[in-house]
């Protein structure tokens, strides 16, 4: 395997296993300094394991034979020196296989069996349902038994055409299919729907998860590959052979499938050999190669520089006979380097903009609290030390000072409670628009709209509605949003004004991500709906079990959506809240040891020592602080790896 790919994916497990350690000191470094930090720790909690649990998916979407499968073995299992992912002519891979490694289990392969489809639970459902999968161990040291164990993803089984039905995958329009039943009154379907594949590779451990698919049947079969697993990748890697061209069957698969609802693309021309001929010079071949991409880059709508040509099989075979001229030959090198470069690059970037400046975010406020507490602790010192000596009218004159400091301050505390109060009314309000009651009723009605009939019309009417009802529920969202954070606002104005506290603009709400989610969506059931195969032969069974996997969809996005807003309904007000409380400490702090030392002079030596003691451990964590912001910062910063800018892969 070319080092840069490999170097890259494993540099960024090092990357995120450092990061999680300086967030672990830090989340410690909270619980201990405030105990009233649970919030931000559970936050901090949820950040490790998103870093330890880090994926970085890759699709291998395109219609059979194309090379997918042999392209996975000879990108990622060459090693072990054969074909260890069966591919074959003709249609090989039977069903959607899912490669990573999860150590909480033992390697294996365990699989989905293709009847499960009878039922409308989705795919994610049963992958939380031990007990409806088989289950194959895989003894990693034996390539054999892995290999063997590996073809039951190719197995097929003969059914009747009622059973096809049951199932969902009998299609009229499948020549193999219509033939089966002609000449032995069966037809040939998967044993399996979906395999799932445990396996300790250093790149799976290190987060990679790769997913491999057959081709246009199965797609179309299973919408929730397209609405939910496909969508979510990383990067797609489209593969269509220099042999076939770009097919219309190909054609289809991208605009269905990919062209518009996926992040990263690359489209691979596979099978380069089959244009290397001893009678044509290399020059000659070149161009033809050249000529290809040109065209599938215009067919795709893509750059050229986001469509290679390769020979995944020469490939393959170059990693196993260490033949370097023929790996450089076969391609795969640059289809290694732009997946290090471009996808493993944009993933860190995404990480870098999102986590790390989440935390360091937090750090800095912990920072500015400390150095605040410093600050306020060094002014009372002072106010200790000019007591030396004075007499005991002064003492009282400062206790007068603070109680009435105390009483001015008590009543903005009253306001903030009334205010916190409303901003917790209206927060209730906002949250249960996004709670699953109200997106159930949604649903209903949109179920209820389609109809008995479950035809396209009606499927994408009902979506369309249900789209726009959610545009406005977005958009009052904003509004609620706005109004809690003016009010916010206000309360923050009131104690800078009043109490000197630092002036801050509380966070908006953002609902983009979610509008731009459910466009999504949009997009992907009308490419749907558009499908003349789908148009035409109103696939009833399909449409169904894309309207469920649709609702799935649309329920993880409200979930999501209602959680975010949660957290920033309880940080609109938690900076402010967390002054107050710093405050009263102070005010409660001075006057009780002001009183201690009216009653007895002695108690002002105590006093001073303690604060000196108190200030030396808060200059400490500081200094502890500074050191973690600046490794969190340093982390930051784009190591040597490109950025996502370049036009390298499609976006
Ligand atoms: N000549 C040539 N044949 C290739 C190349 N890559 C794959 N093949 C052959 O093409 C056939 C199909 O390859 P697979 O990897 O099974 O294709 P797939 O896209 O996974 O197909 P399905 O699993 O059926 O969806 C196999 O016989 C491969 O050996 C290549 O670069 N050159
Ligand atoms: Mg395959």
């Amino acid at each position: 395997m070319d080092k840069s790919l490999n170097q890259q994916i494993t540099d960024f497990k090092v990357w995120r296993d450092e990061l999680s350690q300086s967030i672990s000191a830090y989340r410690d470094w909270l619980g201990k300094a405030n105990p009233e930090s649970s919030l931000e720790e559970l936050r901090l909690y949820d950040i490790e394991q998103a870093l330890e649990r880090d994926k970085l998916i890759l699709a291998f979407v395109a219609e059979f034979s194309r090379g997918k499968t042999e392209t996975i073995n000879a990108l990622f299992f060459s090693e072990y020196e054969q074909r260890l992912l069966p591919s074959d002519p003709g249609r090989t891979t039977m069903c959607p296989t899912e490669v990573f490694w999860d150590d909480r289990e033992e390697p294996c392969i365990k699989l989905l069996p293709i009847e499960t489809r009878k039922s409308d639970d989705s795919l994610n459902y049963y992958k939380s349902t031990p007990q409806a999968w088989s289950k194959i161990r895989l003894e990693i040291n034996s390539p054999s038994q892995m290999k063997q164990a590996f073809l039951s993803i190719i197995e097929q089984k003969e059914v009747s055409l009622d059973e096809a039905r049951a199932v969902g995958l009998w299609d009229e329009n499948d020549q193999v299919m219509t033939q089966a039943l002609q000449a032995k009154g069966k037809i040939d379907i998967p044993v399996w729907r979906h395999a799932l594949i445990n396996f300790p590779h250093p790149l799976l451990k290190s987060g990679l998860v790769i997913l491999d698919t057959p081709g246009l049947n199965a797609l179309g079969a299973e919408p929730e590959l397209t609405l939910n697993i496909i969508s979510n990748a990383h990067a797609v890697i489209f593969i269509m052979a220099t042999d076939t061209g770009v097919t219309k069957s190909d054609m289809q698969i991208w605009t269905d499938h990919i062209g518009n609802h996926c992040r990263r693309k690359i489209a691979l021309l596979n099978k380069i050999d089959i244009l290397w001929d001893a009678l044509k010079t290399q020059a000659e071949v070149d161009a033809e190669i050249i000529s290809q991409i040109n065209q599938t880059a215009r067919q795709l709508h893509l750059d050229t520089s986001s469509v290679l040509a390769i020979s995944a099989q020469k490939a393959l075979l170059a990693k196993i006979k260490r033949d370097t001229e023929l790996l450089e030959r076969s391609g795969i090198l640059k289809v290694e380097k732009m997946l290090a470069e471009n996808v493993v690059g944009a993933k860190h970037d995404i990480l870098r903009t999102t986590l790390v400046m989440e935390t360091s975010s937090m750090v800095k406020n912990s920072r500015r609290f400390i150095q605040q507490r410093l600050a306020n602790r060094r002014s009372q010192l002072d106010e200790l030390q000019n007591l030396r000596g004075k007499n005991r009218s002064i003492i009282e004159n400062l206790l007068t000072e603070v109680s009435e400091s105390r009483k001015h301050y008590d009543a903005s505390v009253a306001t903030f409670n009334q205010g916190s109060n409303v901003i917790s009314g209206l927060g209730k309000h906002l949250l249960g628009l996004l709670e699953q009651e109200n997106l159930q009723k949604l649903l209903e009605e949109s179920k209820h709209e389609i109809g008995d009939s479950w035809s396209t019309v009606g499927l994408n009417r009902s979506i369309r509605k249900l789209i726009q009802q959610t545009r406005q529920m977005a958009e009052e969202i904003n509004g609620m949003g706005s109004n809690i954070q003016q009010q916010a606002e206000q309360l923050y104005q009131l104690f800078a004004s009043r109490h000197l506290f630092e002036a801050r603009i509380p966070p908006r709400l953002d609902m983009s991500e979610f509008t731009e989610r459910m466009a999504a969506l949009e997009m992907i059931t009308e490419a749907f709906c558009r499908d003349p195969v789908n148009v035409m032969t109103e696939k009833h069974f399909l449409i169904r079990k894309f309207f469920m996997s649709l609702g799935r969809q649309v329920e993880t996005i409200f979930a999501d959506t209602c959680k975010q807003a949660q957290t920033w309904l309880k940080q609109v007000l938690a900076p402010l809240k967390q002054q107050i409380d710093e405050h009263k400490e102070n005010l409660d702090k001075r006057s009780k040891s002001l009183m201690q030392i009216h009653q007895n002079a002695d108690e002002l030596q105590n006093n001073i020592t303690a604060l000196e003691e108190n200030l030396a451990s808060l200059q400490a964590q500081s200094v502890m602080l500074d050191k973690l912001l600046l490794k969190m910062m340093q982390d930051a910063k784009p190591r040597n790896m490109t950025t996502s800018a370049g036009p390298a892969v499609a976006a």
